[in-house]
């Protein structure tokens, strides 16, 4: 009897936090008006000047509208070792997806950001598990490592160079009290980070070398030790010139006060900053009156945060629309929807969230 109503309970909390929500789009009630319809995103932007940019893929349906309202781009997944190596063993690329964005980049004379080089979270996907293998089955791990991680830098750097003017060297290095345990902390400490800064930089030494990483609380410890690793990263005097934020919102919107500090924070270490996957996942907002407004409230105040810290240079946002988006894709997000994390959605009609974007680079935010 107990048993029975354990299950009952647990079935229904499941049905409740799955069970699909939709929220009104109250926006569609409004126009849009004349002069937002009139002036893109990339127009305000270009005269701060500032980047906008979205992550794309290759031959996107939406170039038309990418190339009007953006001046940056970014892969989604197009230049990642899963996507550009073919055969690790053999060290084979393939590099023609990723070359048809830099030709849409270069045609449209937008600013092309690489995303990204090393990345250590999950074996197969991030980095070959050939890798592994090989590193665990040298005699020394941490010169095989080296090799790798020197070579893949070389081939990939080498072939961008002078398209891509900006890297994620290293992505996602922090775990939530320090650094990631992965397959290049096991061969080789933190110095995996430098190290692969320092072949970054002799590859390409007018790249803008990022390291990019997922704060979500900025009072965390995560964030303090990504912190602690920047500032001694700065004292080796280690060719790093930039960190991306990326922003996304998946389980909980992000305290605006905190995030406007650590830039500021970052920016005192004599560092650049981008937001470089923003996103918002739409239920966040479900306690709000109107969710796609208070979407769009935050989406405009992340923006007018980074405008407004001098060392901070853009913003990239992972997705243009939310007829696809990633979230939609992976579990567990695909489970619970409304994801709707885009600035367009899915008849692609422009959301709050691209009108509170359009405020905060027309400074008009306070409007
Ligand atoms: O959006 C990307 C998704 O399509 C891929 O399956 C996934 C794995 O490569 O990566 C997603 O993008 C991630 C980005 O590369 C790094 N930060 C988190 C992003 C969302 O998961």
């Amino acid at each position: 009897m107990l048993n029975g109503l354990v299950i009952l309970t647990s079935i229904v909390t499941s049905l409740h936090t799955y069970w699909p929500r939709e929220y009104d789009k109250t926006y569609l009630n409004d126009e849009v008006s004349t002069l937002i319809k009139s002036t893109s995103l990339k127009t305000l932007a270009d005269s701060i000047p500032f980047y906008i940019g979205v992550a794309t893929s290759p031959n996107s349906e939406y170039e038309e509208l990418i190339s009007t309202e953006f001046n940056s781009l970014v892969a989604e997944n197009h230049f990642k070792p899963g996507s550009l190596l073919k055969d690790a063993n053999n060290w084979e690329f393939d590099f023609s997806d990723a070359d048809r964005i830099v030709q849409f980049a270069q045609k449209n004379d937008m600013r092309l950001r690489g995303h990204t080089l090393i990345w250590g979270k999950y074996p197969g996907m991030t980095h070959p598990v050939e890798w592994i293998d090989q590193v665990k089955k040298s005699a020394d791990p941490e010169i095989e490592m080296k090799a790798i991680i020197s070579q893949y830098i070389k081939i990939v750097m080498g072939h961008f160079k002078g398209k891509v003017v900006s890297w994620d060297v290293v992505n996602e290095p922090m775990g939530s009290k320090g650094l990631y345990s992965c397959i290049f902390t096991e061969a080789m400490g933190e110095e995996y980070i430098e190290y692969a800064f320092r072949e970054a930089h002799k590859v390409d030494p007018d790249c803008a070398l990022y390291l990019n990483e997922q704060i979500v609380n900025y009072s965390s410890t995560q964030a303090k030790e990504f912190l602690n690793l920047l500032t001694r990263l700065v004292a080796k005097e280690v060719p790093i010139h930039g960190v991306g934020l990326q922003s996304h919102h998946i389980n909980h919107i992000h305290d605006l006060d905190g995030m406007k500090k650590y830039i500021r924070s970052i920016a005192e270490l004599g560092l650049d900053v981008e937001i470089t996957e923003l996103d918002m996942r739409l239920l966040l907002f479900g306690n709000e009156n109107d969710p796609y407004n208070a979407q769009g409230d935050q989406y405009k105040n992340v923006v007018q945060i980074c405008i407004a810290d001098p060392a901070c240079k853009g913003v990239t946002l992972w997705g243009l629309t939310d007829k696809s988006n990633w979230m939609d894709a992976i579990p567990p997000f695909k489970w619970k929807s409304p994801n709707s994390p885009n600035i367009f959605d899915e008849e692609m009609k422009r959301k709050p969230a691209y009108i509170g974007i359009w405020k905060a680079l027309n400074g008009q935010s306070q409007q």
